[in-house]
């Protein structure tokens, strides 16, 4: 990715090197993708980077046998924490194919089943929580406890490992230096040649030995315990050879994987639920539609038990999380590099090597969608409408062999959340909230609180 990546594309080019810096990089190319349309390149200083985001470039760009996952600049700069863990690896890394053979049966929907029991544990702490704000009369801050939620979901559930989040003011500090180190991911990717950054070069080394450290404390208590079972992603890794080769993964790669979960299984799905629960807070409509939909399944007893069916039971509360990740997809952008020598779109010629990235909420926003994309509608994840549509209008998880391993233990531990608060609580928007998008790598409403009142027999 050199200067001039794509002179045979003639595409419209916007040079940002004189560009006051941004916060919100990803919010700044879905307005360039606005005014210049759905592929377009962003110039800065040495570095190219051409984004696309139109179905029809997307339908192409799918296609495994001419594209697949691109590393680019920003999960270089994650490498420096994940190296050749699952997300970051390079394709033709062996511990890539290697992991994801041995952690695969982990996350196969039937998985789910031992998960369940740890999630609605950890979904009872953040209603304690909750409980306690609303006898309070206090707003709850939206991301901080979904964060707190969802981190500590995969700590135990992935791990045997306890945060105990909602027993900290401030956030673990292992997340404090993950929010760190992914925003220096993203800011380094604005860097002026020639300026110094020692100070947050040296923070970024800090906080990348502080998580390693953290990660040797989770994976040294297991080894501890003397546990060998492998019911768990530590136990598979610990103790699990590949189905082929009989080898286990190494210790380094173990680590990396750990730190690779610990981040990637709770970051997006926590924004996920934020976003969400913002969305009900404005649409009392799809919220009504919402509360019959978990009335008719736990009625009015006041401390649900849902069994592991149950969450598939919840079909509109897993359309209104479909919804909010078609608006807000929280991993909002990911690269695909040409294999061979291609044309997309009947015009593109794409060299091999050259690659580009999928502007995901702009895809979610192409006219497939109808000329109402702005607007909030579950609706549209109706099954018939879902059978309508193209499998690649919609990409929250990425796409091809790269894509999420962890989507279905997300949406089952987001659609049991979604519902149990939906059963409990109002939400009622004390402050007026207008939403805010903060970008560290991935998306979160900032800033978002809301007030909670107790379900009575009317609403
Ligand atoms: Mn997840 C890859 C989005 C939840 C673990 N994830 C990806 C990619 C996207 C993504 C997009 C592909 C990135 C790329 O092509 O470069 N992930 C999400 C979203 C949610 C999510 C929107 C929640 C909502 N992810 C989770 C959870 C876990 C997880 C939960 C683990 C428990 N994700 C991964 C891993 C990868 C990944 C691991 C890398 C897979 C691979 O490359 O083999």
């Amino acid at each position: 990715q050199g200067l001039r990546a794509y002179p045979e594309l003639e595409l419209p080019t916007v040079d940002l090197s004189t560009a006051a810096p941004t916060s919100t990089p990803l919010q700044r190319a879905i307005a360039l993708a606005r005014r210049h349309g759905p592929f377009f390149v962003q110039r800065f200083h040495d570095r190219d980077t051409a984004f696309a985001s139109s179905l029809e470039l997307v339908e192409e760009i799918s296609d495994e046998t001419r594209f697949r996952k691109g590393i680019g600049p920003a999960l270089e700069n994650v490498r420096g924490i994940t190296a050749d863990g699952l997300f970051t690896a390079y394709n033709e890394e062996p511990n890539w194919a290697k992991a994801h053979d041995i952690l695969l049966p982990a996350f196969a929907l039937g998985s789910m089943r031992t998960y369940h029991p740890t999630m609605l544990r950890v979904a009872r702490r953040l209603i304690a929580s909750w409980d306690a704000h609303l006898a309070d009369a206090v707003p709850v801050n939206v991301a901080d406890d979904m964060t707190r939620m969802t981190l500590d979901t995969i700590g135990l559930s992935g791990f045997g490992y306890d945060f105990e989040s909602f027993r900290r003011t401030d956030p673990h500090p292992f997340v404090q230096a993950l929010v760190r180190a992914l925003a220096y991911s993203q800011e380094s990717l604005a860097r002026v040649p020639g300026a110094d950054h020692s100070r947050q070069d040296a923070q970024f080394r800090a906080d990348a030995a502080f998580l390693a450290e953290v990660v040797d404390e989770v994976i040294g208590k297991r080894k501890a315990n003397g546990d060998t079972s492998t019911d768990d992603l530590l136990g598979l890794m610990l103790g699990s050879p590949h189905p082929d080769s009989g080898e286990l993964l190494d210790e380094a790669n173990i680590r990396n994987q750990v730190i690779t979960f610990l981040i990637a299984g709770h970051e997006t799905t926590s924004g996920t639920l934020s976003f969400a629960l913002y969305y009900l807070m404005k649409n009392p409509q799809v919220l009504h539609l919402a509360q019959a939909e978990v009335d008719a399944l736990w009625g009015d007893t006041a401390d649900p038990e849902p069994s592991y069916e149950d969450i598939g039971k919840l079909r509109y509360v897993r359309q209104i999380l479909n919804e909010t990740l078609r608006l807000w997809p929280t991993a909002a952008a990911f690269l695909r590099q040409a294999r061979v020598d291609t044309v997309i779109g009947g015009r593109y010629p794409i060299k091999a090597g050259q690659s580009m990235v999928v502007l995901t909420p702009m895809l979610h926003r192409d006219p497939v969608w109808g000329d109402n994309v702005e607007e909030f509608d579950p609706d549209r994840f109706a099954p018939d409408a879902e059978a309508a549509r193209s499998p690649n209008a919609f990409k929250p998880f990425g796409t091809g062999e790269r894509a999420c391993i962890g989507r279905q233990f997300a949406l089952h531990e987001a659609t049991m959340l979604l519902g149990l608060l939906i059963h409990r609580y109002r939400f009622l928007d004390h402050a007026g909230y207008q939403l805010r998008i903060k970008e560290t790598l991935t998306l979160k409403p900032e800033g978002c609180t809301l007030t909670l009142a107790p379900r009575t027999a009317q609403e």
